[in-house]
């Protein structure tokens, strides 16, 4: 059974996306976009209070890149259910009644159950490379790192073309099905959506573009102020400190990554990428009497950007 006081496989996960949908139709829908490598469905969930076909302008938000950040599926399901909760209310606030919300809580459904069967710091997909000449004689590594792969400066700054490295890019861009079908789903609503979040762990960090490298978005400040005014209001929930500011100046560069290539190429203006919970005592391996916490200061944090954004439309 789905709960928020363990993390949960990938089964429990869906099945509890494909409960909520036919527990409240009149506003959650479920979608397979397509299949992983190991042809594992990518789900993606709607929730919006104007019904699955709903075109309202929409948030997208997105977790579980890398595989071994169980916090990033745990977070985003939990605000998920937060979300329905609310549009169950009489009175809804304007967050849930401006927009279409999309959840795809395990972007790397491969990866994710190898962190549980296997290797519990496993990052990358599970693709298998083309076989080469040389790889009788080397051997080689399964995996791109999904987060290296969009299809948006692909194979520059903190990527590289070994297969055994952990920032492999991948023999091409969205090589990956995983990123080839979801940067589909967004191309095909790019205009409707108007914020982007993808969820990794771990730092406490906020993280506009780019991430390729330091140029400055052109829109830096209108990002950084709505990103500054989220923080505020993640903190006051629990004091928890999180920083804002450009990837490549504040963590580093680092190129083909989600939200570099929803601002790039989708265009979406307000695209960011949270580093959640914590700043390294534990790390990946995150405790789970945390998920809570961290689903609801981050939950303020969304709500915030979620708000100001109505605001402008
Ligand atoms: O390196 C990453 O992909 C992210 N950090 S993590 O520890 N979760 O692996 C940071 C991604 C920042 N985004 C881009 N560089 N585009
Ligand atoms: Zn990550």
């Amino acid at each position: 059974d789905m709960d928020w006081n363990s993390y949960q496989r990938l089964q429990t996960i869906h099945w509890w996306m494909d409960a909520m949908a036919q527990k409240y139709p009149a506003f959650v829908s479920v979608e397979t976009v397509g299949m992983s490598t190991e042809k594992r469905p990518l789900k993606v969930m709607k929730i919006s209070t104007a019904g699955p076909n709903s075109t309202r302008p929409a948030i997208w938000i997105d977790g579980g890149i890398h595989a071994r950040e169980w916090i990033s599926p745990a977070t985003t399901t939990c605000m998920a259910n937060n979300l329905i909760t609310e549009a169950t209310r009489i009175r809804r606030q304007r967050f849930v009644e401006t927009f279409d919300w999309y959840f795809a809580p395990v972007l790397n459904p491969d990866g994710y159950e190898y962190t549980w069967s296997s290797d519990r710091l496993w990052r990358k997909t599970r693709s298998s490379p083309k076989k080469g000449i040389w790889d009788g004689l080397f051997g080689c590594c399964k995996g791109v790192d999904p987060n290296r792969n969009w299809a948006y400066k692909w194979g520059g700054k903190g990527t590289s073309q070994n297969q055994c490295s952990q920032v492999y890019a991948g023999p091409s861009p969205a090589s990956e099905p995983e990123v080839a079908h979801i940067q589909n789903y967004i191309l095909a609503r790019k205009d409707s959506i108007k914020l982007f979040l993808t969820f990794h762990s771990y730092s406490q960090l906020l993280l506009l573009p780019w991430g390729y490298d330091t140029p400055r978005v052109p829109d830096h400040d209108d990002l950084l102020q709505v990103g500054n005014r989220a923080l505020a209001k993640l903190r006051a929930v629990y004091g928890t400190e999180y920083k804002a500011g450009d990837t490549a100046e504040i963590l580093y560069p680092a190129a083909g990554g989600s939200h570099d290539w929803a601002k790039g190429v989708a265009g979406i203006k307000y695209s960011y990428c949270y580093e959640l919970r914590d700043k390294g005592r534990y790390g990946f391996v995150l405790p789970a009497d945390q998920i809570i916490p961290s689903c609801k200061e981050t939950f303020q944090g969304v709500k915030s950007m979620a708000e100001d954004i109505a605001a402008i439309y």
